[in-house]
Parts: structure tokens; C-alpha cells; sequence
């Protein structure tokens, strides 16, 4: 059955099963799995929005966060094939970039002196790259950009460089720390199911591993984000179960600083025929995750993701933060049919006061960065 489907099919008994699990979280109680699937079939909309906002305020008030970012994507050529993607690339296929350090030196140098706080650096698996080919990109940033945190890479590149260096992962982190990366994306979690994760990406290291080189970061004193992507095959226990194993983790480490909810994109990837979800389901999302993530503090609308409209909706639903000025630095979700215009910091900060909620440049920590 299609998960949209599910949604409000008895009204009576949910009704009163809903408002017990909302009157539980306000007193302070934590969400069971099965209390968040119950919100994901039957709670309103209007009922979601009300709480997520009452949450997202107890953490960080009337602020939404916004910082000065951009995008260096080193290659799209990817050893993987994820059904989702529409942006990688075989060797052989003429549109594969692969980024040599003069090219990533050139980008670096257009945003020198533009108040940029972080550099995120993400792309494929390239099956020849390697683990001392990316230290010398994180420190060739370093270098030009002493003064910016370099959020470097997905757990897939991080797992994939060391597995072939033959190291583990702590002495990996250990590496690019001492290069100069402050932070890694939350990129590559997809859906924790090993089930739904053998069906949209087969061949890429398992959620296991992604929660263990996460937590191998941590450790080292790295705060990371986590993703999810939904609104594809995925049903909502799995949405849930996906953030349990966030939360356990959390708990132990509480490492996690941001998590981001990726509504899946189908332009130009081979699971394009099954469309995608309703905004309303990336709204529920959003809120059940602001709710269900208790101990993580900053939930991201991922505007190059939404667009703008759907970016001020999704402020009403729990979201404290929406990313950065990335705009045209970024092909992943420009390759997977989103128009993805190019917004000043002055629009930005516009999308947020339009919402009613008042603007916070930050860097990539939370703090807030003073004028
Ligand atoms: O892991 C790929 C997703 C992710 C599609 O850490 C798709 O601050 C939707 O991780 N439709 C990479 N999503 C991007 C990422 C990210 C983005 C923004 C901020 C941060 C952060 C991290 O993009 C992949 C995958 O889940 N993705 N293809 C698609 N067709
Ligand atoms: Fe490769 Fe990442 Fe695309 Fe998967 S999502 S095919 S790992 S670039």
C-alpha cells in the first residue's frame, strides 16, 4: 500500500490516541515508535505544526538559522549506484567531472574574502580516489581559508577511504583532523532499513557502518549531522525506526548537531516513475522529527531542497535552520529536477522574517555569528 494512503483512514479512535501521545510530550515524556507512527497516520497537520513549533522555540527561540556556505563537489563519478541518484556518473560517461587540486583551488579562490564560515565538501565514490588524494583537498582549503570550518564529506567517502587505506576508522578521523576538517555531512544514511536500503541502494555500506563511523567521529570530538531520505518506497516505521537509531546514538554521544530530512527528488534517476510525496508529507516529517529527535538540537529545512515557498511552510513545522548561501554550488539537486535559483544573504534572511521569525547568521556550531 502507498504510505500517503494511510493517512486519516479512522478518525475517531486516532483522534483520541493523538491527543494522549501530544498531552505525554508536553508533559515532558519521550516518544515511543510506536507513538510516532500513530502521529505520522492520524494527527493533523494544524495539531503537528502547534507542538513542533512549541518544541522547536524551547531550543532556540524565535531564530531560524541561516549561514554563508558553499559547495565543492571534487567528483560525481561514483563506484556506487544508488537508485535515487540522479547525479552520478560512470568513468566512462562523458558528464563525469573529476576536480584536479588547481580546479578546486580556483573555486576556493572566488570566495576568498566573502565572509564565508564553511566549505562543505561532498560527491561520488570515485573508485580511484584516495584517502591521502582527499587529506591534500582538506588541507588545500585549510590553507586558503583559515578561518572557515571545512564540513568535509560523506560517512560513505569517509568509510570507502579507509576500508581501501586498511585502517580503521578512529585512526581515519584522526587523519583528516589533524588536515583540517571540523565537521562531516550528514550525507548517505538514506534509510537505516537494510531491507528498503538493499532496494534503493544496494551496493553501499550498510547503516551499521554509517552509525559507526559516525560514532568514530564523535569520539574524536567532531560533531556531525545526520540525514534521512524519504518520500520514496519507505514506509513510516521506517522513517521511525531510521530516527531511533539517531536518538540511541545521540544519547551516547550526543555528537549530532543538526538533523536533515531529504525529500527524495525524481527527475533523472531510476526510481523516477514513483513520483513524489505531497508537501504535506515533507511537512509531517519535519515536525515528527522535531519531536521524536529530542536530543538533537537543530532541525534543517534544506532550502536548496524545498525551494523558497516550501522552505517559509516548513518553518511552521519545527525547522530552526535552512542551510546557507550554497545556491549554484551544489548539482545534486539541480541533476535531480529542482530549479535552484541563487539567493543573497539578503533574501535569505528575508525567507525567514517573511515566516514571522527572526534571521540568525551562524556558523557551522550554532554560534551566532555578530555584524
Ligand atoms: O546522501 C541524492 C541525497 C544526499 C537525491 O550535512 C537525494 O548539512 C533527494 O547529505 N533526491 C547528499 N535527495 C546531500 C547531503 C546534505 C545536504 C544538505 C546538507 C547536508 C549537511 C547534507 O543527497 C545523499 C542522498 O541522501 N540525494 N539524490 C534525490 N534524487
Ligand atoms: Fe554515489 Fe552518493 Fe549518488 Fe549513491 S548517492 S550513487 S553514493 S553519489
Amino acid at each position: 500500500m502507498n504510505i500517503f494512503k494511510q493517512t486519516y483512514m479512522s478518525s475517531t479512535v486516532s483522534d483520541s490516541r493523538v491527543e494522549e501521545i501530544l498531552a505525554r510530550k508536553r508533559s515532558g515524556q519521550r516518544l515511543s515508535e510506536e507513538d510516532a507512527v500513530t502521529l505520522f497516520e492520524h494527527a493533523s497537520l494544524e495539531a503537528l505544526s502547534k507542538i513542533a513549533i512549541e518544541e522547536k522555540r524551547l531550543k532556540s527561540g524565535d531564530g531560524v538559522f541561516y549561514n554563508r556556505n558553499f559547495h565543492i563537489e571534487p567528483t560525481n563519478i561514483c563506484r556506487y549506484n544508488c537508485r535515487f541518484c540522479s547525479y552520478r556518473r560512470s568513468v566512462s560517461d562523458p558528464d563525469g567531472w573529476l576536480l584536479t587540486l588547481p580546479q578546486i583551488e580556483k573555486i576556493v579562490s572566488r570566495y576568498m574574502d566573502s565572509g564565508i564560515t564553511e566549505v562543505h565538501l561532498v560527491g561520488g565514490v570515485h573508485p580511484s580516489s584516495t584517502l591521502e588524494g582527499y587529506l591534500d583537498i582538506v588541507r588545500l582549503v585549510r590553507r586558503m581559508m583559515p578561518h572557515a570550518s571545512i564540513k568535509a564529506f560523506s560517512a560513505i567517502e569517509h568509510i570507502y577511504l579507509f576500508d581501501k587505506a586498511g585502517i580503521s576508522y578512529d585512526e581515519g578521523i584522526a587523519r583528516f583532523k589533524e588536515a583540517g576538517m571540523d565537521t562531516l555531512t550528514g550525507g548517505g544514511a538514506e534509510i537505516f532499513d537494510d531491507g528498503i536500503r538493499k532496494r534503493i541502494c544496494p551496493d553501499k555500506p550498510n547503516a551499521e557502518q554509517w552509525l559507526a563511523l559516525h560514532k568514530a567521529a564523535h569520539n574524536a570530538g567532531i560533531k556531525t549531522n545526520a540525514t534521512m531520505l524519504y518520500g520514496h518506497i519507505e514506509e513510516y516505521r521506517h522513517r521511525v525506526s531510521h530516527m531511533e537509531r539517531l536518538r540511541r546514538l545521540q544519547d551516547e554521544t550526543g555528537g549530532f548537531n543538526a538533523f536533515i530530512p531529504l525529500k527524495y527528488r525524481c527527475a533523472n534517476n531510476s526510481m523516477s516513475q514513483i513520483g513524489e510525496c505531497p508537501m504535506s508529507e515533507d511537512l509531517r516529517t519535519l515536525a515528527i522529527s522535531r519531536l521524536y529527535l529530542d536530543n538533537i538540537p537543530h532541525i534543517k529545512a534544506y532550502w536548496p531542497m524545498y525551494g523558497q515557498q516550501a522552505t517559509k511552510e516548513a518553518l511552521f513545522y519545527g525547522a530552526d535552520d535552512i542551510d546557507g548561501t550554497v545556491a549554484d554550488t551544489t548539482k545534486i539537486y539541480s541533476m535531480a529536477g529542482v530549479e535552484q535559483p541563487s539567493l543573497s544573504l539578503a533574501e535569505l534572511r528575508k525567507m525567514v522574517s517573511d515566516a514571522g521569525f527572526t534571521p540568525l547568521e551562524r556558523d557551522t556550531f550554532y554560534n551566532v555569528v555578530s555584524k
